[in-house]
């Protein structure tokens, strides 16, 4: 029996559909992946389709399965939809999975036969098996039929068990928006081409040591999933577990020059020390999340030595009311002591900071504190994320936002979730914009002050001519001085 797995995300690395993909051959089934990434991001309200030609031609590599599975996030549901619709003719029954299907399964079940909720492996390998043998497939845990009841979830899965990631070329294949064409893969060095960012021949190998995170921020999808999981929700892949995928992808990706660790908090690993070391005697260097509450001097050092380059951190939000809000209360404690000490390493190894805009709770005054606070304990060298809250069904916001009648998503966001990277424009957000391409601090402070706050954080400004200055800033500072260097630097290869 074939199955084909499709995933539309920008990034094909995919870890949760190649793992699908690697437990159904295990069991003896035939799979084919195709990655349908679209670096090119719409303008508003133009379509993020694809083109016809190309589904006309993922339809045809499908034709010969039994089941398709599409992995997507929520701002992939366009060309899921589109991708949907045409493969409908096929006749093959057709699975969504993902982060998106998982938090918002009844609106997916319009479109798609089932959806997945949580994790895919076993439910995948459950429902194909009972296909095969003609059984009635209506009660595997974890996926939703359409017209039929929602079924409970099962226990997640010992990760340490699963087999490592299906990254082997045959029956792969990866759109190719520059070429407009989907290219069949025929190498491992081939594959590098498109698992990198575009254009780049070198790059990170990503991965993950573990799923789930120790906590619950109220507008993270770790909040949601929490609630809708059995057994223990944060888990761990043994040092063993982790040692064999490095050492692989390092002897079959010739070009990858960095492992990128994409957990939601690297540190939490238990044996933190023990991977450092690991990671030490495979001599890549690395980059990593990590939460504030888990710097410490030791682990930084150990993680330094094996060749950290670029830690992400999440702050956030620096205001008292909005990291209550947020949960962040317990994640953000400690910040100003992993800033000093992030500050010791700053020469060996970039921080990448997140903050977040445009929450329908937050004051001007708010983001303001989290400026100032950036203003006084960013290093010297350091990257911004300026990020768009999005109010994800089934985390605590949005259920807050419900109750209290205000829009889902923000106005921007709500149509299409096409947009949900670019923030709004006000006038703390042009500051944010300011700090994260390195205008002088003082110069910003001065910004900051209560005479040109009061002249320029006004609503009909923020309408009106803030989306003309982000213009000339983008013009002046990314094209020519090239000084935005936030998503360069997020995907770089290092040395
Ligand atoms: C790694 C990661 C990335 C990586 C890689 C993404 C990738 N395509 O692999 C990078 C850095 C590129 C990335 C980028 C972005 N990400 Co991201 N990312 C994550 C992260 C931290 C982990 C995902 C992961 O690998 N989990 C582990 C695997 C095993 O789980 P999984 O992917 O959910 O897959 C399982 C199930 O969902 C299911 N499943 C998945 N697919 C399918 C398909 C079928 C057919 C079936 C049956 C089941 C199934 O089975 C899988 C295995 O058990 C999550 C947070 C999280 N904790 O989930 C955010 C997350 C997925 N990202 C998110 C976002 C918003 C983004 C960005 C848009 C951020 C931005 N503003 O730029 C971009 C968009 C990139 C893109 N379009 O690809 C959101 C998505 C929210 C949503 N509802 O859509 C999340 C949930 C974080 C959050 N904000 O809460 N991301
Ligand atoms: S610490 Fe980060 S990953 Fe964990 S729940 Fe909070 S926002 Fe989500």
């Amino acid at each position: 029996m074939k199955v084909s797995l499709i995933s539309l995300c920008e990034s094909i690395f995919n870890v949760g559909l190649r793992s699908i993909s690697a437990v159904l051959k295990q069991a003896g089934y035939e799979t084919n992946m195709i990655f349908l990434p679209k670096q090119s991001h719409p303008a508003p309200g133009k379509s993020s389709g694809y083109p016809k030609r190309i589904i006309e031609e993922v339809a045809q590599l499908c034709e010969d399965s039994q089941l398709i599975g599409i992995s997507l996030m929520a701002q992939d549901m366009e060309g899921t939809v589109q991708l949907t619709k045409s493969l409908r003719t096929l006749g093959i029954p057709i699975v969504w999975g993902g982060i998106h299907p998982t938090l918002y399964p009844l609106e997916c079940l319009n479109y798609a036969d089932i959806v997945c909720v949580g994790e895919g492996e076993k439910a995948m390998l459950e429902l194909v098996q009972r296909m095969e043998r003609e059984e009635d497939c209506s009660q595997i845990q974890n996926l939703w039929f359409r017209g039929k009841n929602p079924n409970p979830p099962r226990t997640l899965s010992e990760i340490s068990n699963l087999p490592l990631s299906d990254y082997d070329p045959e029956g792969h294949f990866v759109y190719d928006e520059t070429k407009n064409r989907l290219i069949a893969i025929k190498s491992y060095v081939e594959y590098e081409r498109y698992l990198y960012p575009q254009g780049k021949r070198y790059g990170s190998y990503s991965l993950l040591a573990s799923r789930g995170c120790p906590y619950s921020c109220t507008y993270c999808c770790n909040n949601a999933l929490r609630k809708i999981s059995k057994g223990p929700y944060l888990r761990f892949r043994s040092v063993k577990h982790i040692e064999k995928e490095l050492l692989w992808a390092k002897e079959v990706f010739p070009n990858m020059t960095a492992f990128r660790f994409e957990d939601d908090c690297f540190c939490t690993h238990p044996a933190i020390l023990e991977l450092a070391a690991l990671l030490r005697r495979i001599g890549l260097p690395f980059s990593c999340l990590i939460s504030p509450s888990y710097v410490n001097r030791e682990i930084i050092q150990r993680l330094s030595d094996a060749g950290l380059f670029l830690c992400q951190m999440g702050v956030e939000s620096r205001s008292k009311r909005i990291e209550a809000l947020y949960k962040r209360t317990p994640v953000n404690h400690g910040l100003d002591k992993a800033f000093a000490i992030m500050k010791d390493f700053n020469e060996r190894i970039d921080l990448l900071v997140d903050v977040l805009v445009d929450c329908p709770w937050e004051t001007s005054e708010d983001s303001r504190e989290t400026l100032r606070y950036l203003l006084k304990n960013l290093p010297g060298r350091f990257a911004l994320g300026i990020n768009s809250l999005v109010l994800y069904p089934g985390t605590e916001l949005w259920e807050k936002a419900k109750s209290e009648s205000l829009p889902e998503l923000p106005k921007h966001q709500k149509k299409t979730w096409k947009s949900l990277r670019q923030p709004q424009l006000s006038y703390t957000t042009i500051l944010f914009w300011l700090l994260k391409s390195k205008f002088p601090r003082g110069l910003i402070r001065i910004l900051l002050s209560p005479p040109f706050v009061l002249i320029f954080d006004r609503k009909f400004l923020q309408k009106n001519l803030y989306p003309k200055i982000c213009r000339i800033i983008q013009a002046l500072y990314w094209r020519f001085t090239k000084l935005f260097i936030h998503s360069r630097r997020r995907s770089y290869a290092p040395y």
